[in-house]
């Protein structure tokens, strides 16, 4: 199931005019590259049009097309979602970081979503088993690591909730995954809506425990100031004028971005792959509208810059090894616990009842019978919604009726007022 990578099929993207931030990966804890480079394996999820491959193409500032004939469809739910793998070079100064960018189309676009994270999930834990297999052979030579270092879920920006498949979805991820929450196309929420939507997400995986990737408050003593100079300005952008500040210095100035990067989760992102000039003469990436202009870098108008640090400057290191200690860690303990209560091979059981119990037809009509049901609870809970919305746009309408009638005919009495005053001298 694991694709050959082969490096001659990737595309060279050259950072050096960028200076996105990579080529300070080696400074930090060297023991992660190797004489080739460093790999990264990013996936991106979320429904259908809801921006992945722009965000994509905007992170890195070019185009890039799945250039790989492997499509993984797999899993009951096929001519659902299938999996693409883009793969890129990032070249900066002299470092190489070798990137398999995971795409997933057609995630959550049937009416009938149940188990479309399935694929997702499966993806990510076969690179976690073939990384293992690959550790196991006596040679321990790895051919390919496609564990995945961060998972982007895009959010849907309805303004609302989540969706029942976002929350389930996400939950899975990320007990495998670092799971990095990202609202997509905020350009298309108000502010106010867009701080209330925040705020409910945060609730929600608050109360469903679902455990986001958060960067680390603290760091050791690794950060070398004269080798790694992550100033606050560095952290944050653009400053490459690198006059080596003192280490406790440096490790304030990346705790207080931590915690900006902490506090702007879920990340609200605009995307474009489209750039003009502002009126100001500034030469800027974003969306142009009849109202103005949103730019895709400007904090103000969103948080694309802070997870753009957070994935390939400041913490990539930490999402690196967060997938080799925590997450592939967890996946290999779990599987040699079950090896060794004989799970695998299917003695044990409680597997054996489990099978017959869903491989009985009595229990597959009830399944399929309660999610019918569920469906259409769902359904309907979203019509008396919508209908909900719908009396509050008329009301709302119908109120501002009344109130210009009433200012017309405050209008007229003022100038009846007015007339009676004047008769009156
Ligand atoms: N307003 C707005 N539109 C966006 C933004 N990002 C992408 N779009 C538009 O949304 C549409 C779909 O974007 P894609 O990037 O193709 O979406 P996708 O998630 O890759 O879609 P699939 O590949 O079909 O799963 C395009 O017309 C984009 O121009 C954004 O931040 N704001
Ligand atoms: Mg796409």
């Amino acid at each position: 199931m694991t694709p050959h990578l082969d490096s001659t099929n990737s595309q060279n993207i050259n950072l050096d005019s960028t200076e996105v931030g990579i080529s300070n990966l080696p400074n930090q804890r060297y023991k992660i590259v190797s004489d080739q480079g460093g790999i990264f394996n990013l996936m991106v999820c979320g429904e259908s049009g809801v921006g992945k491959s722009t965000f994509i193409n905007t992170l890195f500032q070019t185009t890039l097309e799945p250039l790989d004939p492997h499509k993984y469809r797999n899993g009951p739910i096929k001519k659902t979602v299938h999996i693409d793998i883009i793969r890129a070079i990032l070249k900066e100064k002299n470092f190489k970081l070798r990137l398999n960018i995971i795409d997933t189309p057609g995630f959550a676009d049937n009416i009938n979503n149940n188990k479309s994270w399935q694929p997702i999930i499966e993806f990510i834990d076969e690179q976690h088993e073939s990384y293992m297999r690959q550790e196991q052979q006596p040679l321990r030579d790895i051919k390919f690591d496609l564990r995945i270092h961060a998972v982007l879920y895009f959010i849907r920006p309805t303004g609302h909730s989540l969706k029942p498949i976002d929350i389930e979805t996400m939950k899975r991820i990320s007990t495998r995954a670092n799971l990095i929450p990202i609202i997509a196309k905020s350009d298309t929420l108000t502010k106010n809506e867009l701080i209330k939507f925040k705020n409910r997400i945060r609730q929600i995986i608050e109360t469903q425990q679902i455990r986001i990737f958060t960067p680390p408050l603290e760091y050791d003593g690794d950060l070398n100031p004269k080798q790694n100079t992550n100033t606050p300005n560095e952290l944050g952008e653009d400053n490459q004028d690198s006059k080596a500040p003192n280490t406790s210095d440096v490790n304030a100035a990346a705790i207080e971005h931590a915690r900006q990067l902490i506090e702007s989760m879920p990340f609200a992102i605009i995307s474009s792959e489209n750039q003009f000039q502002t009126e100001d003469g500034r030469n800027i990436i974003g969306r142009k509208y009849p109202w103005g202009v949103v730019e895709v870098e400007n904090d103000e108008h969103c948080d694309f810059r802070k997870l753009r640090s957070l994935l390939l400057r400041t913490n990539l290191l930490d999402l690196i090894l967060n997938t080799e200690e925590l997450h592939y860690e967890a996946y290999r303990k779990l599987k040699l616990e079950k090896k060794e209560n004989g799970d695998e091979n299917g003695s044990d059981e409680m597997s054996k009842y489990k099978r017959t119990i869903s491989n009985n037809p009595k229990f597959k009509e009830e399944e399929i019978a309660l999610k019918k049901y569920f469906t259409e609870q769902v359904k309907a809970e979203e019509q008396r919604f919508r209908q909900w919305e719908q009396n509050i746009v008329n009301e709302r309408v119908r109120l501002n009726a009344d109130l210009e009638d009433i200012q017309k005919k405050v209008g007229k009495l003022e100038d009846q007022i007015k007339a009676l005053q004047l008769k009156k001298r």
